[in-house]
């Protein structure tokens, strides 16, 4: 599946060039007015130049297209007054859970064209589908982050495409709560780490120069973070408890081979491996925060968006946790959020006009009202994530 959806990729992005001339195509997807956005049918082209693929494979090649992008503030010539374009927002993981929820909510306004980042082309399709998703709301471009070579091909993707990119959401994730040993991704890293920080880590620093040159008014990325990595919490005690010690393992490049799989260099726990991610992720956030943010305006943000106890996160657990985790999450922790309520919270990161603070780690209230929120002591580490920062870049190939 996922060679077949990664062959999807260009095609998702080559018929802007079949048949229609970059600007008229241009005008329909970047255009202010809904109206005339909604004449562009893209995901309908993106399935349709999927079949074409296996027939007609030499049209696929992606050629670089003149870009022809409209300006974020657009005068609306017919009513005479000025309006905001829709942003350009990329979600990866958008095909199930929290990802898929945030898009449907993005979608709804109107006001989004939402990227689906996603490893399996047709589960993403079948998902915006069932979600009642508008066609012309969102289109689905192959990300497997388990793969660097998949996320240089993607940011070559996107880039070609002559989109601005307004908006990027780390959203997806892998959990291996019941592993006995460690796998790995196409790289060699350690499956959690490898997937959840490092495929993040290399896909962020890719498009920030895009982000850097999108005219839209808020640019925000932001990566998803857990409490259960923050320590200074109760659900961040329940061993296995995150801890990244001195970095020994991520330095060795967490391939079991000539280093630990995990990044303290210990034995491998599949759910401290997670865990440590998302510590990764929250130190991330703040590295490009203090790198960044004076000199481009983009908002870095995270957040734990409550606990989503029935989504596809779980998959891996026994089934005797599938099934108490809801409960014991909604009646007894009462920490318990559904996907909608999570979408939400999450699309409000990415378009609310005043969650534009920038290095916050966002939180909600049992009235579901945001609050910047404290991170434990490991997970606001400046000198740690400065040492996270410069060995995933190396591990990346960004150094
Ligand atoms: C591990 O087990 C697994 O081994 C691992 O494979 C992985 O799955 C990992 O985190 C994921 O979990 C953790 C295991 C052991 O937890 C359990 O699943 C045991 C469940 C036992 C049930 C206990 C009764 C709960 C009440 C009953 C409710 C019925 C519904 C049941 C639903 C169960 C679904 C989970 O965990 C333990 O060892 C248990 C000890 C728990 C420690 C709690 C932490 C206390 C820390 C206190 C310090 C607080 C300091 C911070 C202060 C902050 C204040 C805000
Ligand atoms: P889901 O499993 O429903 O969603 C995870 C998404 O990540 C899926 O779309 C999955 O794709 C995708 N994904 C996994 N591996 C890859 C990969 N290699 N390349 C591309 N995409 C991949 O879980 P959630 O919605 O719960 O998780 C979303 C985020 O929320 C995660 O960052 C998680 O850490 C965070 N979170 C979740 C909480 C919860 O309680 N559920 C609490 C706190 C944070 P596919 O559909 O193909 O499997
Ligand atoms: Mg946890 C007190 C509140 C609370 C909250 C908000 C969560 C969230 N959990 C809480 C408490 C407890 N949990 C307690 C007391 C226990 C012991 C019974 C407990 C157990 C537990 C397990 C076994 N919890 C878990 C697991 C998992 O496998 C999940 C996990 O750690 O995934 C990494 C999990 C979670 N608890 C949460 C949240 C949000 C998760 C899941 C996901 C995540 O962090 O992304």
């Amino acid at each position: 599946m996922a060679l077949q959806a990664a062959s999807l990729a260009p095609s998702a992005f080559s018929i802007q060039k079949e048949g229609k001339s970059s600007a008229s195509v241009n005008s329909g997807l970047f255009g202010v007015s809904l109206a005339d956005h909604a004449k562009t049918d893209f995901s309908s082209f993106v399935l349709k130049s999927k079949k074409e693929f296996g027939a007609r494979k030499s049209s696929v090649a992606v050629r670089a297209q003149a870009v022809v992008t409209t300006p974020a503030i657009n005068s609306d010539t017919v009513q005479g007054k000025k309006t905001l374009r829709k942003g350009n927002v990329v979600i990866t993981g958008a095909s199930s859970g929290l990802g898929l929820a945030t898009a449907k909510a993005l979608a709804e306004t109107g006001k989004w064209h939402v990227i689906m980042a996603c490893r399996d082309f047709l589960k993403a399709e079948k998902a915006a589908k069932s979600a009642g998703m508008a066609k012309e709301s969102y289109t689905i471009v192959h990300l497997d982050l388990a793969s660097l070579d998949s996320v240089r091909q993607f940011v070559d993707n996107f880039k070609r495409s002559g989109r601005p990119l307004d908006v990027l959401v780390c959203n997806a994730a892998v959990y291996q709560p019941t592993a006995k040993q460690p796998s790995f991704t196409a790289d060699g890293f350690e499956l959690s780490v490898g997937t959840n920080h490092l495929g993040h880590f290399l896909l962020s620093r890719l498009l920030l120069d895009d982000m850097q040159q999108s005219d839209y008014p808020s640019k925000r990325l932001i990566i998803v973070g857990s409490i259960t990595g923050n320590t200074n919490t109760l659900a961040g005690n329940v061993p296995p408890k995150a801890n990244l010690g001195d970095l020994r393992g991520l330095a060795g490049g967490l391939n079991a081979l000539n280093s630990s799989a995990m990044i303290d260099g210990g034995d491998f726990d599949g759910a401290k491996a997670y865990k440590d991610s998302k510590v990764c992720n929250m130190l991330t956030m703040q590295e490009f925060h203090r790198r960044y943010h004076e000199d481009t305006g983009i908002t870095f943000s995270s957040l734990y968006p409550g606990c989503i106890a029935t989504t596809g996160l779980f998959r891996e657990h026994i089934p005797l946790f599938r099934l108490l985790f809801p409960p014991f999450q909604k009646f007894i922790t009462k920490g318990f959020v559904s996907e909608e309520e999570a979408g939400k919270r999450l699309a409000q990161v990415v378009s609310d006009p005043s969650l534009t603070k920038s290095g916050v780690y966002w939180s909600w209230n049992k009235a579901s009202a945001s609050f910047e929120n404290q991170l434990s002591p490991e997970a606001s580490d400046a000198e740690k994530a400065r040492k996270i920062w410069e060995l995933s870049e190396k591990l990346v190939g960004l150094a």
